[in-house]
């Protein structure tokens, strides 16, 4: 599922995070940027001990919830893997959406900054840290929608895939997506 926002696009897919062909990668970190399972892990096996190193070097302490901060990519095909830190789900009255909606946020303004025009994401805070996956995917998506909306005219757009690992959350996020591109956005969906 494909998604026109004027000249950016949200796209979905179901698969594998490491083998997309994109600019970035983005992966759902701890703020101690320590590693761990889930897409972290699989990220981390896949580009090599390289990643892990240069992620101890330049960040030694880590990076806040809410944000993230940018490495090369090691075996990845990737030019780079933004290491983004999304909440820990507490009941949703913590601060959860804004903190959510901010990891995608930097991880989109690092793409700007580092002239990336494909970057892929993981559904960040779903897994070991249970974000709902309903409403991780509407905060999401209306957090790369507000970003789209304020890149400057002069930007060529953004292509932003988010990639769902199974068939009933890529099947939840293209309910979700469907939901929020009212008519008359501009948006067309195929
Ligand atoms: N490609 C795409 N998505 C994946 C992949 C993959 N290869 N593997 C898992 N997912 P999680 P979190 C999905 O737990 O909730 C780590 O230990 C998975 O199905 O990886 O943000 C970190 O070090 C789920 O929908 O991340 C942190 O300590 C989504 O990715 C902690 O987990 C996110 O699940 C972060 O927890």
């Amino acid at each position: 599922m494909r998604v026109q926002f004027s000249n950016s696009y949200i796209e979905l897919a179901q698969g594998d995070i490491t083998r997309q062909q994109v600019d970035a990668i983005v992966n759902a970190a701890n703020s101690a940027l320590a590693g761990g399972g889930g897409v972290d892990g699989a990220i981390h096996d896949a580009a090599g001990p390289s990643l892990m190193q240069e992620t101890r070097r330049r960040f030694p302490n880590g990076c806040p919830t809410g944000s993230a901060v940018p490495t090369s990519a090691g075996k990845l095909s990737a030019k780079f893997v933004f290491h983004a830190v999304g909440p820990v789900w507490r009941g949703g009255q913590k601060g959860e959406p804004e903190l959510l909606a901010s990891a995608y946020r930097r991880c989109l303004e690092l793409a700007v900054e580092n002239q990336c025009r494909s970057v892929a994401f993981p559904a960040i805070s779903t897994g070991v840290y249970g974000y709902p996956r309903d409403l991780a995917a509407e905060t999401a998506i209306e957090a790369i929608r507000e970003f789209f909306a304020k890149l400057p005219p002069s930007h060529g757009g953004l292509e932003v895939r988010v990639v769902l690992f199974d068939a009933g959350s890529f099947g939840a996020w293209a309910r979700v997506l469907e939901r929020l591109v009212a008519p008359g956005s501009h948006a067309a969906a195929r």
